[in-house]
């Protein structure tokens, strides 16, 4: 009886004091792809604002050429802005302090952002040569 208790008390104790009980404040693999998910979201939105600023340029849309410029632009900038939060803002510098997380998992989002902030440069280099080519430039 008295080894069934012990066993017992011991149960609980590790359900009372497991991580997630204790407000575990290392960084989950869910909160990870949420994460990813953030990033994935900006850079859709730089894009589609990289786009739109090319579509303005083109000067072929009257009076709504100054709207897509700057809302493009904004786009461009937002989702730059947000990628660059993620991967190197407050929150990120506080988990990396901590230590607790998944270390290939962080490896890959540190390599992806820094690829989707290649690609929205790159795409931005690319429109600017094309409206260049296109004014003849
Ligand atoms: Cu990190």
């Amino acid at each position: 009886m008295k080894t069934m208790l012990s066993i017992l008390i011991a149960v609980c104790a590790v359900f009372f004091f497991s991580p997630a009980q204790a407000g575990h404040k290392g960084m989950s693999v869910h909160e990870m792809h949420a994460m990813m998910r953030l990033m994935d979201s900006a850079l859709c939105e730089a894009l589609e604002g990289a786009n739109l600023q090319m579509f303005g340029q083109m000067g072929e849309s009257g009076k709504v050429d100054k709207d897509l410029i700057e809302r493009g632009t904004n786009m461009v900038k937002e989702g730059k802005t947000t990628i660059l939060n993620i991967l190197a803002g407050t929150e990120m510098k506080a988990i990396h302090k901590e230590g607790d997380y998944n270390q290939k998992l962080m490896l890959d989002l540190h390599a992806l952002g820094d690829r989707m902030l290649h690609v929205i440069e790159e795409v931005e280099k690319l429109h600017g040569e094309a409206l260049n080519q296109v004014s003849g430039k």
